[in-house]
């Protein structure tokens, strides 16, 4: 092959050539990676870079003013609808150039742009007035007489007469505490409202958050100190203060404080909320008046309810508010239950699990995108008619783990079932024996494992239970290994047969799906663990046994007398896969989860002294049962 000299000048023009495109190469990488810093800078949202603030103090209908913050978008070529919370956790940061990181219900919803408001209720933080925890409302109020639908009503009429660029139309949404508030907007509602969504709403402080059927939440006990200490003056930083306790172990800390009054060392008489919840252990008129289901009828606006199926703190509430709304209004009114733990949906974890148990990857964006931004979008943007593209019922079977949607709820192709406690099985037999166990006060079954100062509970919701499967103060009863799949959607109704050598007692049941032994772990199973054989927790609930024929009227057991008590545990939508086992597990201490019960009767268990406390033997006799629905 002839040799071909080529010229020096022509490589080292070549190199040159090939050097500088591999620079400019280089360099265009530097710029576009420079470009793409840049960009990338530009792809961290910064409200401020989209939004105006404003802060303001409205005039409510007696004089009280709510402080109210305002974010609108800085685009005022087109109007906008509001989007409002009202919060007993602070609208703050305050200050007209201090931004929060995130507003609205989602990002979706902030970044395409809604005007964004959010307001102190009455009593709180920076706005004037006295709080009252779960405020009654007032039906027919007259002339200056108030409450957060008044309230609500008076922010909305001030917000639609006086911000800049809005489109005339409201809507409302809020998670828990601020979900309430959510519903209580829809009583006596303005005109401009027209979409709400309660989301982990409470419904009422007697079964939800710190009370269960009576009993009460021993592990929401520091959270008192965020909702007991009243304020004089409108504040930017908190007033309140939690008790130092000095220890990370919550089981024995309460176990070494006993009786509750031990407590009063560390709220005293100024904390009200503390005062007020000792003073009420029953269902008197001072819980029932602040229960807002029982106002739930005539609803105008929209409604989206949503909810965690592993919610620790508000179940009663999205499920008895749409369902109260269901039957007594004929407005626009759907529910969302998804795999989730308090508030998770408003959050976007990529994996979807809690504490032990992994659902999926990308749940809450999903609903956030799909479903939460369609809602609003429909109602204040859009037509705003009964075409939002949306299901009535979009419900997660957490055994299957996949989102199932309903014409109605529960759905209208399920049967009733009913199954046995029979000495140990869960059977469609009925027994004619009994189970015994030693229930004791001072050696009380944990609701966890865990080793932890709660706020408020939310890991147990979904918690392997065998250890207390082990304890001898606990009943198990289970079918056999499901030779195909169980799916069990709707309400569960425990009818126990029980009876005990005190005059007093609490009935715990969990409703547990027994994982196979060849069950994989994930990377969210604790170290200590194996998912082979999970008792996975998918429902549970307590009764305070003095409420077991009325929550306003308590009784004593008679001692050894056999006695009816059913208990209703919250919706499930749960798939038992085949290979799986259904288990019942029946006790009568859950601690620190709920106080301890004395087991021998006195009028009220905060006020209870030591020598109250006696260990008893407790019996459940072979014809209780559980009734629930499972799909056809
Ligand atoms: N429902 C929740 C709660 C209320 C009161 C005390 C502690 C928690 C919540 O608003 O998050």
């Amino acid at each position: 092959m002839r040799s071909t000299r080529i010229p020096l000048l022509f490589i080292l023009s070549f190199l040159f050539f090939i050097t500088s495109c591999t620079e400019q190469n280089d360099s265009k990488k530097v710029e576009k990676t420079a470009e793409q810093t840049v960009t990338t800078k530009e792809e961290e949202y910064q409200v401020k870079n989209h939004y105006t603030k404003k802060e303001v103090d409205i005039v409510m209908r007696d004089g009280t003013k709510l402080h109210t913050t305002i974010y609108s978008p800085k685009d005022t070529s087109k109007k906008y609808p509001i989007l409002m919370q009202r919060t007993p956790y602070s609208s703050r940061p305050y200050g007209e150039n201090e931004f929060r990181s995130k507003i609205g219900p989602n990002e979706f919803l902030m970044k395409e742009g809604n005007i964004i408001v959010y307001q102190d209720v009455r009593g709180r933080w920076m706005s004037e007035g006295v709080y009252d925890n779960m405020r009654a409302y007032i039906p027919n109020k007259k002339d200056k007489e108030f409450d957060e639908a008044s309230d609500t009503y008076d922010t909305i009429d001030w917000l639609v007469k006086n911000v800049e660029n809005n489109n005339g139309k409201v809507g409302v949404w809020g998670i828990s505490y601020p979900g309430f508030y959510a519903t209580y907007s829809l009583l006596d509602s303005h005109p401009a409202l027209k979409a709400v969504s309660p989301q982990a709403c409470i419904g009422d402080f007697f079964f939800d958050d710190f009370h269960h059927n009576g009993a009460y939440l021993l592990s929401y006990w520091r959270a008192t100190a965020v909702f007991g200490y009243e304020k004089t003056e409108p504040v930017k930083e908190s007033w309140y203060t939690f008790p130092e306790l000095n220890t990370k172990d919550q089981y024995q800390f309460f176990l070494d404080a006993g009786p509750l009054s031990t407590l009063d060392q560390y709220y005293k008489e100024d904390n009200v909320f503390w005062t007020q919840l000792k003073e009420h252990p029953n269902y008197d008129e001072f819980w029932q008046k602040r229960g807002i289901i029982q106002h739930l009828k005539d609803i105008k606006p929209a409604v989206m309810v949503v909810g965690g199926l592993f919610d620790a703190e508000d179940l009663y509430g999205p499920f008895e508010t749409y369902e109260k709304i269901e039957k007594n209004s004929s407005n626009y009114n759907i529910m969302v239950f998804g795999p989730w733990s308090h508030g998770d949906w408003a959050r976007n974890k990529k994996r979807q699990a809690i504490g032990n148990v992994y659902f999926g990857d990308d749940i809450s964006l999903n609903f956030q995108q799909n479903i939460e931004t369609k809602f609003f979008n429909h109602f204040l943007k859009g037509a705003g008619d009964e075409n939002s593209g949306l299901t009535e019922i979009q419900i997660f079977d957490t055994g299957k783990k996949e989102w199932n949607t309903y014409d109605s709820w529960p759905p209208k192709n399920i049967e009733k079932k009913v199954l046995y406690l029979n000495n140990n099985s869960l059977t469609e037999n009925k027994g004619n024996g009994a189970q015994e166990f030693i229930s004791d006060p001072k050696k009380p079954v944990p609701y966890t494992e865990d080793i932890k100062m709660v706020f408020t509970p939310r890991k147990y919701m979904t918690d392997d239970q065998r250890f207390a499967a082990r304890r001898p103060d606990v009943l198990v009863y289970e079918t056999p290994v499901l030779t195909e799949d169980m799916t069990l959607s709707g309400e569960i109704l425990a009818k126990l047969k029980v009876a005990t050598t005190g005059t007093a007692a609490d009935w715990v049941v969990k409703i547990i799906d027994v994982y196979p032994p060849d069950a994989e772990d994930t990377e969210e199973t604790q170290k200590y663990l194996k998912m082979s054989n999970y008792h996975m927790m998918v429902r549970s609930e307590v009764l305070r046994g003095r409420f077991r024929n009325s929550f306003s009227k308590p009784e004593a057991f008679t001692p050894n007398k056999k006695t009816d008590v059913s208990i209703k545990l919250q919706d499930i939508h749960h798939t038992f896969l085949k290979g799986h086992k259904i288990q019942i597990q029946v006790q009568s201490t859950w601690f620190p989860f709920i106080d301890l019960n004395p087991q021998t009767y006195v009028p009220n268990i905060f006020k209870a002294k030591s020598s109250d406390f006696k260990k008893q033997t407790h019996t459940v006799y072979d014809d209780s049962s559980i009734e629930f629905s499972i799909l056809k």
